[in-house]
């Protein structure tokens, strides 16, 4: 088994779904939480400038959704066949759409342009948590096969990161997006995990 290291910020974010992948294979690895204020040293030691890093015997690699696609490979939630893993990777860049449109607006400095955003994200969040809710109606509680893939976990690993930055919970009226919240957090890995890890340092802007 490699040796893995996780480095990102003190906050939950891109790089909770992967840790919930981590521990839902039951694999070992170092969660690098490092302070906000070290990131410019850092900044020009990571690959393309960002994080989530991941480093495997110590070879760094980036990419949050290339880095849970490989993990689920390895513990069987990456779908039963090719057609369920188009399925699983378009619902993945289907709710990376959603979190875009939602950090527009939240990293925007220009007061002007934040507030158009924000009207925008207030516009198209809906429109895409309708349909992601009646996807998991139609498949049996989760969003592809009837069982439960990595899409369900990067979908709730994002979700309090959304909330923080909308100020509100944003699927409280999704009753179906409500449900796979609650298996997500109850399979009993990832339960374990949200009961240990340590509490998200969220910028304020
Ligand atoms: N597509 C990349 C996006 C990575 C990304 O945008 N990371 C942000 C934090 S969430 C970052 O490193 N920001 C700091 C910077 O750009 O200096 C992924 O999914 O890993």
């Amino acid at each position: 088994m490699p040796s893995y290291k996780l480095i990102y910020f003190p906050i939950t974010a891109l790089a909770e779904p992967i840790r919930f992948l981590f521990s839902y294979a039951g694999i070992e690895f170092e969660d690098e939480r490092f302070d906000r204020n070290d990131w410019p040293k850092l900044k020009p030691t990571m690959p393309f400038g960002k994080v989530p890093v991941l480093e495997v015997d110590g070879k760094k690699i980036d990419q949050s959704t290339a880095i849970c696609r490989y993990l689920a490979k390895q513990c069987g939630l990456a779908g039963k066949n090719d057609w369920e893993s188009l399925e699983i990777d378009s619902t993945v860049d289907t709710i990376h759409d959603v979190r875009a449109s939602i950090a527009s607006f939240h990293y925007e400095s220009n007061e002007t342009a934040k507030n158009e955003k924000l009207k925008a994200t207030k516009e198209t969040v809906p429109y895409y948590l309708e349909r992601l809710d009646a996807q998991v109606k139609k498949n049996g509680g989760y969003f592809v096969g009837g069982s439960l893939t990595w899409a369900d976990l990067v979908f709730v690993g994002l979700l309090d990161y959304l909330n923080f930055i909308m100020k509100e919970d944003i699927i409280e009226k999704y009753e179906n997006l409500k449900q796979l919240q609650k298996t997500v957090e109850e399979v009993p890995a990832i339960k374990n995990w949200i009961e240990k890890r340590p509490p998200a340092i969220f910028s304020p802007n």
